[in-house]
């Protein structure tokens, strides 16, 4: 009965489940938000996020069989030395073995944890033969996207004023759409250097694994390898003033053919040199 119960809510989620896939999906489907009754992280989209999951999995292991251990040495204590099972009680007060134990066993454990954080930690932190690299310029309080590669073109991107959040599309989610978004080619290694124009600020996407401080006169840097074409969400993660929670991170992943189309558009509304192979290996004119 109660098994049957169970199949029959497990159906109804993910009947639930299906209708979200097939009710987001378009030529660029929403795919890196949060969802409602979210209780995990959101799902990976570059091979670091991949990597702090698995990270966050062995981990959550280990301080599972801690917690548990912990929590059976008090409840053991509590009963078999309670006053009535243990009326006159000892008067031991120090154990050299035990105390070496309870000192020495906690540090190899936390030598364990760190050598997985470190490694992961130097993953993050630079870009391995990086295809392109873009530079993220926190404003208060907006984002701007330079790309360096693609001829200088720039990015300013702004949350959607109030005018446009009262009819949103269905692929710009309330408080985070932008007017302008960054645009990556999907598969390919990017270099994400970061500063700010102003005060400090936090380039965090969930999806990408990547949460950068972005601080005035430092240049800070990770890297992205998005897996999926779509648009993926975030917000800035140092608090920067009174308009903190209104500078949303919108992330469009599109094909290396599409991403060049974007490039030669936004070269054209700038005014940028004519797109030939030559001019966009130089550096624009008017820079
Ligand atoms: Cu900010």
């Amino acid at each position: 009965m109660i098994g049957k119960r169970v199949l029959g809510i497990l159906g109804v989620l993910s009947a639930i489940a299906g209708f979200g896939v097939a009710g987001s999906a378009s030529a660029q489907p929403v795919i890196g938000v949060p969802h409602e009754w979210q209780m995990d992280f959101p799902a990976p989209y570059t091979p670091l996020m991949v990597k702090v999951e698995q990270l966050h999995d062995i981990l959550l292991v280990i301080i599972t069989v801690i917690s548990v251990f912990v929590a059976f040495l008090l409840l053991y204590a509590m009963w078999r030395f309670h006053a009535s099972r243990n009326p006159t009680p000892t008067t031991t007060t120090h154990n050299t073995f035990l105390e070496i134990a309870w000192t020495i066993v906690p540090i190899l454990i936390l030598v364990v944890i760190a050598i997985p954080s470190f490694r992961l930690l130097y993953y993050g932190d630079k870009a391995v033969d990086a295809a392109m690299t873009i530079k993220v310029t926190g404003h208060q309080w907006y984002w701007s996207y330079a790309y360096p590669d693609q001829g200088g073109i720039v990015v300013e991107s702004r949350i959607l004023s109030e005018a446009d959040r009262v009819k949103l599309k269905p692929n710009q989610p309330r408080m985070m759409a932008v007017d302008d978004e960054m645009v990556v080619p999907v598969g390919t290694v990017i270099r994400i250097i970061g500063t700010a124009a102003d005060s400090m600020h936090g380039w965090t996407v969930p999806g990408f694994g990547i949460k950068k401080t972005v601080i005035p006169g430092r240049l800070n840097e990770g890297w992205i390898n998005v897996t999926k074409e779509g648009y993926y969400f975030g917000q800035c993660s140092q608090i920067c003033g009174n308009n903190h929670s209104y500078m949303p991170i919108a992330v469009r992943a599109v094909s290396k053919p599409d991403f060049d189309k974007w490039v030669e558009q936004k070269k054209k509304s700038a005014g940028l040199l004519p797109a030939t192979d030559v001019a966009s290996a130089t550096p624009p004119a008017n820079r």
